[in-house]
């Protein structure tokens, strides 16, 4: 998409592994392709295997959809609700995610599945790892739409404690996971209140990865 000089800032080394290119997505052009999606495979709360819900509503897309249930969390070409395959995943988020990759480092990243994560006030996503995708060498490239929220990494460091580091990410932020920084536990603070022109009062977070 970048065809002549530096539309955005080089990608910012958060911590090792964890590139943020600030405001790379175009949110505009990516919500005419959700609301498309969310009609064909509707958000929904997923449950977990203790019998929580989850406070972030979920959908996907791609060949591959992350599902949560009593049995556990696991990747599925299905979406449960419909029994129907996921829908396709676009063209234009298959490349946004390609071309965020590739600034990072990545090259020829190709996502099977996208993971549609949507908070409104008060939702959160507690501690955990991505750790069901089999080729570990691909990263995971999260793309934030709507109102801003507080996303954390635990760095495991040998020598000093564990730390956690915070960063605030904005509408159209895109963050590449890789390497180090690829089996990092993170999690997403309590969304607080707030206002989007186009998302309203959610954040919405895309997540791509290479799952088959
Ligand atoms: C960091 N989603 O869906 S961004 C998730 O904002 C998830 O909705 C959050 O964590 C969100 O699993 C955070 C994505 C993310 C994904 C994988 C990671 C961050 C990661 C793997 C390692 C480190
Ligand atoms: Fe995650």
């Amino acid at each position: 998409m970048a065809e002549s000089g530096q539309l955005w800032s080089d990608p910012v080394e958060i911590v090792n592994g964890m590139q943020l290119l600030p405001g790379f997505a175009d949110s505009q052009s990516l919500y005419t392709e959700i609301q498309s999606l969310v009609q064909q495979a509707p958000l929904r709360h997923m449950g977990t295997r203790r019998g929580f819900t989850m406070s972030v509503a979920m959908t996907n897309c791609g060949d591959l959809g992350w599902v949560s249930d009593r049995q556990g969390y696991r990747y599925s070409p299905i979406d449960p609700d419909s029994g129907q395959p996921w829908p396709d995943m676009p063209n234009a988020l298959k490349e946004l995610a390609r071309d965020a990759a590739q600034l990072a480092g990545f090259a020829n990243f190709s996502p099977d599945a996208c993971l549609i994560n949507r908070y409104v006030p008060g939702a959160q996503m507690g501690a955990h790892q991505d750790r069901n995708e089999r080729d570990r060498t691909q990263p995971i490239v999260s793309v934030s739409l709507g109102i801003p929220a507080r996303f954390f990494v635990v760095i495991d460091n040998p020598a000093d404690d564990k730390k956690s580091v915070a960063v605030d990410l904005s509408d159209g932020d895109v963050v590449v996971f890789g390497g180090a920084a690829r089996m990092c536990s993170h999690g997403v603070r309590k969304l607080k209140a707030g206002h989007d022109p186009l998302w309203g009062e959610a954040r919405w977070n895309l997540t791509f990865r290479h799952a088959g």
